[in-house]
């Protein structure tokens, strides 16, 4: 690797391979870790730490670590901490197949919050102290400050906190990445916090790189190794559907005059039905859009090159390999029109309520009520977590749920009577989508909303028991506004675990 990305002298003097690095690293301590998706973490120091954390299992002296991230990250980080045993704690997010496990079989405590919430209650203390920050940039300046990669997440308050500090400089990742990042860190706790200055969602209010106190940096490793984000599959006829249901809603709305022609800043979850309704989107009559958001996915990219996107305010560049190339081939083009920030501020419930967001997410299930549950099958297995979901649907403009009507192909209904678990009361949900239509919530008592949903969203096969319920529950129920037999409620869940649908 040329040593032009490492141009600070005292840090050059820091390099050193990813195992030295890792043995810098003591049992028992919490290291903040960049990434958020699997864009922009360490991938060559968190394998070399499992390693280790495998000789001393193997040598009877087992010890593990607590991780903090942005969000999700790469197989190199979670996958391999986690298939080593490495991880005792772990937050805020996670999306790995082998640490969901472990959590959901007991052996990983993981605490699982609102991705605007990391960095300041780090600030606040209540997470305890961070010992190391090992966080990927793209290039060291002279005077220390670091080049930001594909996501900056909580990156400056790790940098910030932590007692010492091991970079790791991926000369895979474009330097010319450089000034696309808007590092806006004002950690300043109540009563002295100060109003965000972001006004527009393209606007920059802050610095293109980090700052780091050049004295607590004890290792700087050079890699080389890509990102790896997944490829979206081909929107199929569901997600389609699902897409089109919401792009009419959003055409309807603009006609009404609830909606400005050029909508309103654009959020949008992960996952391949956000991916398609980004897709449907280059077919419809909005033009002039912006985004704000977590995390930019494929979608966005093609939307941005229709000249229908504008510009995407976001934390992480969640591209799958083709695109990211063809991000990184034509990155002149996309240097005006994509802002990296702190996901505290992309995040930021003020910001999200003032720039009047149109918030797009998936879910597990929905009840007849409107309540959501993003994060639990069956009320106690964490898929993933609440990620930025929270933080968007309470502050939007419009917050919009959407899934599929069926799970596990029809066996489960993604329409329930009673959540089995909330992460989004029905007061945070506004619209809901599945294949079979959009219930717009808007307005509405708890009685009409559940007669929209059972007969918009709910799955043919399923609409009878749920109408069968609704009818019974106003008859027998303790109270006649949110009619529940709570009893049963639940047990709609406990049918499918004794049926056998649920497998996992
Ligand atoms: O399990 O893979 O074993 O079949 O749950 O479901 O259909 O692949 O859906 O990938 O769109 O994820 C809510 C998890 C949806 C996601 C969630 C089973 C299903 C499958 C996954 P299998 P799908 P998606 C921005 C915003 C929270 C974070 C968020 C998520 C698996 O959207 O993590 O929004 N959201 N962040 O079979 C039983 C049901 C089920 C069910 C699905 N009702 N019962 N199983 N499944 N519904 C991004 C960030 O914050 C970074």
């Amino acid at each position: 690797m040329p040593q032009t990305r490492i141009r600070n002298a005292a840090l050059r003097s820091k390099v050193m391979s990813a195992d030295d690095a890792a043995a810098l690293i003591a049992p028992g301590t919490t290291v903040g870790m960049s990434g958020f998706t699997a864009a922009g973490y360490p991938k060559l120091v968190p394998p070399a730490l499992a390693s280790r954390i495998e000789a001393a299992h193997d040598a009877g002296d087992p010890f593990t670590i607590k991780v903090w991230t942005g969000a999700s990250t790469g197989p190199e980080l979670d996958g391999a901490l986690a298939k080593a045993k490495g991880i005792d704690f772990r937050l805020p997010y996670n999306s790995d197949p082998t640490a969901r496990e472990q959590i959901n079989r007991g052996e990983m405590e993981y605490f699982d919050l609102h991705l605007s919430e990391v960095a300041p209650m780090a600030w606040q203390g209540f997470l305890g102290p961070l010992d190391t920050a090992l966080i990927e940039v793209t290039a060291i300046h002279e005077d220390g400050t670091l080049v930001p990669s594909t996501s900056v997440g909580n990156n400056q308050t790790w940098l910030d906190l932590a007692d010492q500090v091991i970079v790791e400089v991926n000369s895979w990742q474009n330097e010319r990445l450089e000034g696309m990042h808007d590092i806006y860190a004002n950690p300043a706790l109540p009563p002295r916090r100060v109003p965000i200055p972001l006004v527009r969602t393209d606007e920059r209010i802050g610095q293109p790189t980090f700052h780091c106190d050049p004295a607590k940096v004890v290792a700087v490793v050079e890699s080389e190794r890509p990102d790896r984000n997944h490829a979206f599959k081909a929107p199929d006829d569901c997600s389609r559907t699902i897409a089109g249901h919401i792009l009419e809603f959003l055409a309807h709305e603009v006609k009404l005059g609830r909606l400005p022609p050029s909508l309103l800043p654009l959020q949008s979850g992960v996952g391949n039905i956000a991916n398609a309704v980004l897709g449907g989107l280059i077919h419809c009559p909005f033009d002039n859009l912006t985004a704000f958001t977590e995390v930019l996915q494929d979608g966005m990219l093609d939307l941005i090159d229709s000249g229908k996107l504008l510009t995407v305010s976001t934390t992480a560049l969640t591209l799958g390999a083709d695109y990211m190339d063809r991000f990184s081939r034509d990155i002149e083009t996309y240097r005006d029109r994509i802002i990296l920030r702190p996901q505290e501020i992309t995040n930021h419930p003020e910001l999200i309520r003032r720039l009047g967001c149109i918030a797009m997410n998936g879910m597990i299930e929905a009840d007849i009520y409107g309540n959501v549950n993003s994060t639990h099958i069956m009320g106690s297995r964490i898929q993933n977590g609440i990620g930025g979901s929270g933080d968007f649907a309470r502050n939007a403009y419009i917050s919009i749920f959407m899934s599929p009507s069926v799970a596990k192909g029809g066996a489960i209904s993604t329409i329930v009577p009673q959540v089995s678990h909330v992460d989004h009361i029905d007061q945070d949900v506004q619209v809901l989508v599945t294949e079979h239509g959009l219930a717009d919530l808007r307005g509405h008592s708890p009685k009409q909303r559940a007669r929209l949903v059972i007969e918009k969203c709910a799955h043919p096969d399923y609409r009878p028991m749920l109408e069968d319920y609704f009818e019974r529950a106003q008859k027998g129920a303790f109270g006649n506004h949110s009619p529940s037999l709570l009893g049963e409620a639940l047990s709609w869940h406990q049918r499918f675990i004794e049926t056998g649908s649920m497998k996992v």
